[in-house]
């Protein structure tokens, strides 16, 4: 039986609004741990990281020290697992969460595949960023660029290679992100690549950019990739997203690859959604993505 690992990541001093720290534990109430039993894993939920609180009012970079622990526990964490067999599961928490995350599944003699879902780039280094969050950094930092302790984290510095990523969702980008891109010559699916092709093209070249050459794909999931009038409870809600069906067809078809060795479900906040709607949605996707299938 295939062994999965959950583990929670209760942060929210990544970005400014407050309560996507209580993310982890609205996916758990969402009925997460008996739906991937269903579906006949055997499923170990770790608990959360311990993260320091703070009601400090924000300021650019707020949360720094705080992150850089955190990142470096979450990543700690993650490699036991994975040394016991475990397919990492992560939640979050604000996507700065995902610094740890992609920490502890690269490894030093592999690369990693990577798909960023996500209606951001989260591509700012602290000079590009406009809002100074670090959920906007995430990214950056795993290819290698952006505060030096951050970058540090894990077994090297550089996590991943702009050719075996793709971001699928973007509709808000800043100019430095913007300017990353083009350099690095990422591939990205904007939403218009999305409506020209149909996300079943989408996924099929995204899968084959990202398997190319790895044995580890880590999915980095952002619920505001989905239109905010299906998954309202995130912090930054970007319209004009990903539809529900969008989404569960790009799991599907994860799925049905079999690359995904590792994934992370971020920016759940309870406080801004209704009656714990994104947090099912969440649930239901990663149904989706470990082959709960229709019929
Ligand atoms: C903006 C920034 C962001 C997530 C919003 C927003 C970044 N580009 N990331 N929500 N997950 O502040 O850097
Ligand atoms: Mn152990
Ligand atoms: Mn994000
Ligand atoms: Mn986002």
């Amino acid at each position: 039986m295939k062994k999965i690992g959950i583990i929670g990541v209760p942060m929210d001093l990544g970005q400014s609004r407050r309560g996507v720290d209580m993310g982890p534990s609205a996916i758990r109430y969402a009925g997460l741990v008996p739906l991937l039993r269903t579906l006949k894993y055997d499923v170990t939920d770790f608990g959360d990281i311990n993260v320091a609180r703070t009601e400090e009012p924000k300021q650019s970079l707020n949360g720094l020290k705080e992150i850089i622990n955190s990142s470096h526990m979450l990543a700690k964490k993650i490699v036991h697992i994975k040394k016991d067999g475990y397919l990492p599961l992560i939640l979050g928490g604000d996507h700065s969460t995902a610094i740890g995350t992609i920490a502890g599944v690269a490894t030093e003699n592999k690369e990693l595949g990577l798909i960023w879902y996500d209606a951001h780039g989260d591509l700012n280094t602290k000079e590009t960023s406009p809002s100074g969050n670090i959920h906007g950094m995430p990214l950056a930092v795993s290819l290698g660029y952006g505060i030096k302790e951050l970058v540090e984290i894990g077994v090297k510095t550089k996590k991943v290679s702009p050719d075996k990523m793709v971001i699928i969702g973007a509709r808000s980008l800043d100019d430095g992100e913007k300017q990353l891109i083009k350099q690095l010559r990422i591939k990205v699916f904007t939403m218009h690549e999305i409506d020209r092709l149909g996300m079943s093209r989408v996924m099929e070249e995204a899968i084959q950019i990202v398997q190319k050459g790895t044995e580890h794909v880590h999915l980095s999931l952002d619920l505001d990739a989905l239109d905010p009038l299906e998954a309202p409870g995130v912090g930054t809600p970007v319209t004009g997203g990903l539809t529900y069906r969008e989404s569960h067809l790009a799991m599907e078809m994860l799925a049905e690859s079999n690359i995904i060795t590792s994934a992370e479900f971020v920016e759940v906040n309870p406080i801004l959604d209704e009656k714990n709607k994104t947090a099912q949605i969440a649930v239901g996707l990663i149904g989706s993505l470990f082959g709960q299938k229709l019929l």
